[in-house]
């Protein structure tokens, strides 16, 4: 059980060196696809144990911080506040993208936990393929499915717009923490999102519009927590990039 592993892993706080990391994503993994991602190697691990949240960029760094959840322990990355921000187009208001990390392929792991009210759309958001402020692809892990909500969305110079294929009702939140999974091939166009289940996305999309970008996180507009983001992927060379 893969995600076992990873989960004593995480447990024992124990860090794995990103250079020498290649996994093959089993095929029990990617149910409902035709895909065959080859080995990705680990690009980025944040466990989030320092004082600042160095390595991100924010649409508002006031809006996050670090901090453990009881004193003297586990340190996570809290987005505790709306952020002071307008997109260029209706979008998600509360980013915080990885610096320096542009991938096609990819494979993101991460855990979350929701620490706002209890309603419909209430939501955490995960990005990837970002381009610019207004060209990117994110998931919307909300409470309650609709055309808004739960669902994985493109944003393209105008506000976003739903292309799952397929897609739960809802996310079940608690306000424990879960386990979330994104899985991106490129050439055929996949997006595969887990929510806690690693064996059946919760939804499913195929769009080629963006071949690469940055990797992110954050909400649409509610708060929550992140630890342990392990993104495995393919690092974008442009063509004719030169070495
Ligand atoms: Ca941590």
């Amino acid at each position: 059980m893969k995600w076992l592993t990873w989960k004593r892993e995480w447990l024992r706080g124990s860090l794995i060196p990103a250079a020498a990391v290649t996994v093959a994503v089993p095929a029990r993994d990617l149910a409902g696809s035709s895909a065959a991602l080859g080995p990705l190697q680990l690009v980025l691990h944040d466990d989030f144990e320092r004082a600042e949240p160095t390595g991100w960029k924010f649409t508002d760094p006031a809006a996050w911080r670090i901090g453990p959840v009881e004193p003297g322990k586990n340190r996570v990355l809290e987005l505790f506040q709306a952020s002071k921000y307008e997109p260029p187009v209706r979008s998600p208001l509360n980013i915080a993208l990885a610096e320096n990390v542009d991938l096609a392929d990819l494979v993101l792991d991460v855990k979350v936990r929701s620490t706002t009210r209890d309603y419909g759309h209430r939501d955490l958001c995960l990005f990837f393929g970002h381009q610019d402020p207004s060209h990117f692809y994110y998931v919307h892990l909300g409470k309650q499915a609709d055309e808004h909500a739960n669902s994985i969305f493109i944003v393209d110079g105008k506000p976003r717009v739903s292309i799952a294929e397929s897609r739960t009702a809802g996310t079940p939140w608690t306000d424990g923490w879960h386990h979330v999974r994104i899985v991106r091939h490129v050439k055929d166009g996949l997006i595969q999102v887990f929510f806690d289940d690693m064996a059946h996305p919760a939804m499913i999309a195929h769009d080629r519009t963006f071949s690469h970008g940055r990797v992110g996180i954050g909400s649409f507009d509610d708060t929550g927590m992140f630890d342990d983001i392990e993104v495995r992927g393919e690092i974008y060379k442009p063509a004719g990039g030169g070495h």
